[in-house]
């Protein structure tokens, strides 16, 4: 076939993916995404896209012919400046990205982040506890927030004060790896003085000597980083480690509401939470998207991408793709759910899952003990985000065990 061929039989969709409408409730659109081909164009951005299960894992295993050097949202950092200096882990590629994971790696391996199970366990005690005893809350305000919101800068070493900035921080960044569409505007509002008090944490001086944060400090005195590199590590922290959580730990309390039998089912048999945080994570998607850029032309199933192309991976359609998963639509703690994309795979494969799954897993060994029903008594208010998915408000009720 020749290019222009390519061209011409290339499948297109007017689709707007940052829009309300798809954000409010992408799996229809992510079905058609996925039943338009291999790869589609989006013609009101000039990209493309892939939704299925096996192009989404090629294209993040690909890391050369899938870049993330040229930013990993919509924008080009080729064609325009970006809006903060890039993360050199996120937005970076070999050799930069190989040394800079290589420190993250060894800092945040499941075998050097255990020390934090047991704080991680007592706060969850506490907060779970005491929800039990109010029975009625906010899952969001009251539980999917506090909770990482406090064992997670308290293990990276941050002070307490100004606090209130990590989650905007979170929001912006989040937002921004879409269009400059109302979503992005709004996060952006404030964004100056928020910006800096992040910056602000993110020196040696900040940091409590124990923390996450200064053991990237410590990859300097052995010469793997120089300082600012550092700095720009624990900026990366506060960057990935909070909304991601917040919105994770949310979708599980929604999940778990919303199928009663499933939670009966893990209430009988706590073996099965690390499966169902797995399940959540397919099913629910905190993370829902992230592009890469090509770096060469690349036949796609037949389909030709150009070089130089910004590509969006749906993380979150691969994950219900049918061609992979059987019943990809139901909500099932028991089955076998690794293999989902949320956390992407390959060398940027989330550096901190074991971090998240630890987390997540202390609230639901604390609810197994503690909660005989999770319950709605509401309608579930959703906070639409450029990249994120989750909810502002979840009215809970949590009938005691
Ligand atoms: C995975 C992720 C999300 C957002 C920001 C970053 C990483 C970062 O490195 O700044």
């Amino acid at each position: 076939m020749t290019s222009d061929q390519a061209t011409l039989t290339r499948p297109v969709s007017s689709i707007d993916p940052f829009s309300d409408d798809f954000l409010a409730d992408p799996y229809p659109h992510h079905h058609a995404l996925r039943e338009a081909g291999p790869a589609v164009w989006l013609e009101r951005y000039g990209i493309w896209a892939m939704a299925r299960h096996e192009q989404v894992r090629d294209a993040l295993t690909d890391w050369q012919t899938y870049c993330s050097g040229a930013g990993v949202g919509l924008s080009d950092f080729r064609k325009e400046p970006p809006w903060r200096p890039p993360s050199i882990i996120l937005e970076a590629d070999p050799p930069l990205h190989t040394k800079t994971r290589a420190v993250l790696n060894r800092i945040l391996s499941p075998g050097a982040i255990k020390v934090l199970r047991e704080t991680f366990d007592r706060e969850a005690e506490t907060l779970v506890a005491r929800l039990v005893e109010r029975r009625e809350f906010d899952g969001v305000a009251d539980l999917a927030e506090p909770y990482p919101l406090k064992v997670f800068p308290d293990a990276v070493g941050l002070s307490a004060d100004g606090r209130e900035n990590l989650l905007p921080y979170g929001n912006m960044v989040f937002n921004s790896f879409g269009p400059r569409n109302d979503l992005f505007n709004r996060a952006m509002a404030n964004a100056g003085p928020v910006r800096d008090w992040i910056m602000s944490k993110c020196s040696r001086v900040a940091l409590a000597p124990d923390g996450l944060g200064m053991q990237i400090f410590h990859a300097v005195d052995s010469g793997e980083l120089t300082e600012d590199e550092a700095g720009m590590l624990v900026r990366s922290f506060l960057s990935a480690g909070i909304d991601t959580t917040v919105y994770g730990l949310g979708n599980t309390l929604y999940c778990l509401a919303r199928h009663p039998r499933q939670w009966a089912n893990l209430r009988e048999n706590p073996a099965l939470i690390r499966g169902a945080f797995e399940e959540v994570l397919r099913f629910e998607a905190p993370v829902q998207t992230f592009f890469r850029t090509t770096t060469r032309d690349v036949d796609v199933g037949g389909i030709r991408l150009g070089d130089g192309e910004k590509v969006l991976l749906f993380l979150a359609a691969a994950n219900r793709d049918p061609r992979r998963w059987e019943n990809a639509d139901r909500f099932d703690v028991t089955r076998r759910a690794t293999g989902h994309m949320t956390f992407g795979t390959g060398i940027h494969g989330c550096v901190g899952q074991a971090v998240a799954r630890l987390e997540v897993e202390a609230i639901l060994s604390q609810l197994v003990k503690r909660v005989a029903a999770i319950e709605m008594t509401g309608e579930p208010q959703r906070r639409l985000n450029n990249t994120l998915r989750g909810f502002d408000h979840l009215p809970l009720r949590f009938v005691p065990a």
